[in-house]
């Protein structure tokens, strides 16, 4: 089962497109205007045909020979409908890329991730689940397009096209640089001069659209997300060992947390920002789409509170969450983690005390190594 990412691999067909008459420079302009209408901050286009790409696919190739995606197995499943558009879709030719802000305004991040009663959780997973969110928004985006086309051409126009955000297996960041709406960041994300808070969603479709110039670099000597990232998963600049990314552990993996890295994890219990956090072009970040504001109080909650929430709470509390996907009992493990790391109190005992003999072996396993450690032996 697949967690944060969500990917899907059915395979379809887009028919050609006719478009002779079309003024597609202007086509271009009005689609840029129409994504900021709709929440995104901006949106490129690039070639379909990836041979551009080559250094690319041969990255991944090697990413997934040395074994980085851990027990992401459908990162290697699918490498060919990956590294090859038209095989995960029939017919396209250009991909549409975008960008959405989802910044939100919430508690200090530094201050939450110092105090270590508090929980820390990834500043994208405070709100709405984006996967649907930006989404939709591309289903806008392609239906005002298809509007435009048809009274351009004084009929019916089937603009053929399907939408994608980190749903299929697509190289998001890859298109997202050719496209020129960012840069690759060395922390392996989607940059821009207003930093790296944001999600990537595409339209992959058969019109042929004019290609923008991809973007450049922006990181120069600056190498801080390498420095900061408390497990040194970024291993060289622009490469990351999944098996040590804090976000890969609490999200992503299923079974135990190994042992060494189950300290460096601090209070972080869904994902990890620090690579972003660190990095000098997020000052520049503007608030995000209000969907993605922080619910519930998640920003600052105390980890006691949260560990103490049953079944029942967790599913309706994390309702339309994205956290909700790791289910209750990994919610627990990352938890029992955090408490583990934090400073002993009589609260956190109890706390850990309460859950020591959970159903589940994995909360069990974790619980007890938590309560080692607060017990005096870390
Ligand atoms: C698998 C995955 C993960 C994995 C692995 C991450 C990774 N860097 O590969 C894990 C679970 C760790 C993860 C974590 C996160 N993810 Co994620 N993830 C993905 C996913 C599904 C695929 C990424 C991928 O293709 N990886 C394969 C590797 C090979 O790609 P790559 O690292 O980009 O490698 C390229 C270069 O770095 C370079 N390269 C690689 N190796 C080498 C070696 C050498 C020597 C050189 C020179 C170059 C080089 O070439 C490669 C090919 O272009 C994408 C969605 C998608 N479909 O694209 C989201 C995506 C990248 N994730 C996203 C997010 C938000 C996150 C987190 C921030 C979540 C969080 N807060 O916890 C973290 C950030 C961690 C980080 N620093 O990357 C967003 C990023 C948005 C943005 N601004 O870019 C995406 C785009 C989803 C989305 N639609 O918004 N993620
Ligand atoms: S998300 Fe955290 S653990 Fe992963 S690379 Fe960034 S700083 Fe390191
Ligand atoms: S912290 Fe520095 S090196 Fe890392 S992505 Fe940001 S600008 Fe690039």
């Amino acid at each position: 089962m697949l967690v944060m990412h969500i990917e899907h691999s059915n395979t379809r067909t887009l028919a050609p497109l006719p478009d002779s008459g079309i003024d597609k420079a202007a086509l271009v302009k009005k689609i840029r205007q129409w994504g900021k209408e709709l929440g995104f901050s901006s949106i490129g286009i690039a070639h379909a045909d990836t041979s551009y790409a080559s250094d690319a696919v041969i990255q991944l190739d090697r990413w997934l020979k040395l074994g980085r995606h851990g027990e992401m197995d459908y990162m290697a499943k699918h490498r060919e409908l990956r590294a090859t558009p038209p095989m995960l879709l029939a017919g396209t030719v250009s991909v549409v890329s975008a960008r959405m802000p989802y910044w939100p305004q919430v508690a200090e991040s530094k201050q939450v991730l110092a105090n270590g009663e508090m929980a820390y959780i990834s500043r994208y997973a405070l709100g709405r689940d984006y996967h649907r969110r930006v989404r939709q928004g591309l289903q806008r985006l392609a239906k005002r397009i298809e509007m435009e086309l048809t009274e351009q051409q004084g009929q019916d126009f089937p603009f053929c096209y399907r939408v994608f955000s980190d749903s299929a297996p697509v190289m998001e960041v890859a298109f997202a640089t050719q496209a020129g709406i960012s840069w690759q960041g060395k922390h392996t994300l989607a940059l821009s001069r207003e930093g790296s808070w944001h999600f990537l969603g595409e339209i992959y479709t058969s019109l042929d659209l004019p290609a923008d110039a991809p973007g450049d670099g922006h990181c120069g000597t600056c190498s801080l997300c390498i420095k900061t990232c408390p497990t040194s998963a970024i291993v060289a600049p622009y490469e990351l060992d999944a098996n040590l990314c804090i976000s890969y552990l609490t999200i992503e993996l299923h079974g135990p947390i190994p042992l060494h890295l189950r300290p460096l994890i601090g209070n972080r219990i869904y994902g990890c920002d620090d690579c972003q956090l660190c990095c000098p072009w997020n000052r520049f970040a503007r608030i995000g789409d209000p969907d993605f504001a922080a619910r519930n109080g998640m920003d600052a909650a105390k980890l006691v509170d949260l560990f103490a929430w049953n079944e029942q709470e967790f599913e309706q509390r994390l309702a339309g969450s994205p956290i909700r996907r790791i289910g209750h009992e990994r919610w627990l493990r990352n938890i029992a983690v955090a408490l583990g790391n934090a400073k002993p109190t009589m609260d956190i005992k109890s706390a850990l005390l309460a859950r020591s003999n959970h159903p589940s072996a994995l909360v069990r396993e974790h619980v007890a190594w938590a309560l080692s450690r607060v017990s005096g032996a870390k």
